[in-house]
């Protein structure tokens, strides 16, 4: 089993600049700058775990092209590629669109690097050269919508790579499962009338971003049933995400009958996170990411690409990721997650009776799939 990684130093280098966490600084009024929450970090580390571990030498390098303009145009407007690229040629750079979301002179071509990566993932799995993918990217992609950014995501990666899998490669049926804590929103509003891509978010209700991401929103005209939201409440752990796995999307994936599965793969519901109330272990992952897998085995001949999106415990991160691309590839590296014997003991990981009511809900809307 030959499995794609696909990194790039200029993803490290994508500046997010001094913020106070993400809102900006402002010294005399008492908010002391301090750096965006978005730092290097949680990324760069995933990548030096994976090498000092030895597992990069069992991975196929796949190499990122920067996303082109007509890859863009498939989900944006000209308008939100043209504001990037000008802000982008700025001495201090300018911001995605939210206020939230900076970025340094030149991140128009990192974002571009970003959104590239994951078609370059795709292309690869698509094309045969591996069997499956992992696009450790920055900036993330899935708040983006068609006329703006947002969420420290500038383009939409995930949804941009569907389109042009389907433009180069005529691939029909696309299924995103997207697991980052924050609702995937954009992702959403971009397949929202769309019957060919089922998009299905998995996160903490009532976050980020706002009145967004509820359990009623089912997609609209031709695309009605093929959104899927599970808010699931905070504090849920491995044993909520696993039912949710088990009892919503697998039953979805297998009724949708996709050619490709998206993985949008945020890291923020681990336990330690920062922006994220829930308690994904290492384990879980391992677990969530091997149950997506024999789904992909069993439906698509094992297409599935992950492209990275949140995940801010720069400690904890690098250990939930190697996890992840370990039981892609089917190798165990010589690392262990130290911390998972602390964590998985944790009271809050067994599946509770109030997060148990919202799977058995959300897994009655699998019967309006198209
Ligand atoms: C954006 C501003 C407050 C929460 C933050 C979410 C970023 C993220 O990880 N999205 O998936
Ligand atoms: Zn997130």
């Amino acid at each position: 089993m030959a499995t794609g990684y696909l990194w790039h130093e200029l993803y490290g280098w994508h500046d997010t600049g001094s913020s106070l966490g993400f809102v900006y600084g402002n010294a005399p009024a008492g908010l002391q700058p301090f750096h965006h929450i978005d730092s290097p970090n949680s990324k760069k580390r995933v990548h030096e775990l994976l090498a000092v571990s030895g597992l990069l030498d069992d991975l196929v390098r796949v190499v990122p092209e920067p996303a082109t303009d007509d890859d863009l145009l498939l989900v944006h407007d000209r308008a939100h590629i043209e504001r990037i690229a000008t802000e982008s040629r700025l001495p201090k750079g300018g911001d995605a669109g939210d206020g939230f979301s900076p970025f340094g002179q030149g991140g128009n071509e990192i974002a571009r690097l970003a959104a590239g990566g994951t078609i370059s993932a795709t292309m690869a799995v698509l094309e045969g050269r591996v069997d499956n993918a992992y696009a450790l990217v920055r900036p993330c992609g899935h708040h983006a919508l068609p006329d703006m950014g947002m969420g420290f995501c500038v383009f939409a990666n995930v949804a941009v790579a569907a389109r042009v899998a389907r433009a180069r490669h005529g691939v029909g049926r696309i299924a995103v499962v997207d697991w980052d804590v924050h609702h995937g929103n954009g992702t959403q509003a971009i397949f929202y009338d769309d019957p060919s891509t089922l998009a299905i978010s998995i996160h903490q209700a009532n976050w980020f971003p706002h009145d967004s991401g509820h359990l009623h929103e089912r997609g609209a005209g031709a695309g009605e049933g093929a959104t899927l939201n599970v808010p699931i409440p905070p504090g849920s752990g491995n044993g909520a995400y696993l039912a949710v796995i088990d009892q919503v999307v697998l039953p979805a994936l297998e009724r949708f009958n996709p050619e490709l599965i998206m993985v949008a793969c945020g890291f923020d519901a681990n336990v330690l996170d920062p922006l994220g109330r829930s308690m994904i272990t290492s384990t879980g992952y391992r677990a969530m990411t091997s149950m997506l897998l024999d789904a992909a085995t069993t439906l698509c001949g094992g297409r599935i690409v992950f492209s990275h999106e949140g995940g801010y415990s720069e400690i904890y991160v690098p250990f939930c990721g190697l996890a992840v691309i370990e039981t892609l590839a089917g190798v165990k590296s010589t690392v262990d997650d130290p911390f998972v014997g602390l964590l998985d003991e944790m009271g809050g990981q067994p599946l509770q009776p109030h997060q148990a009511a919202i799977v058995a809900q959300a897994a009655q809307l699998v019967n309006e799939i198209p």
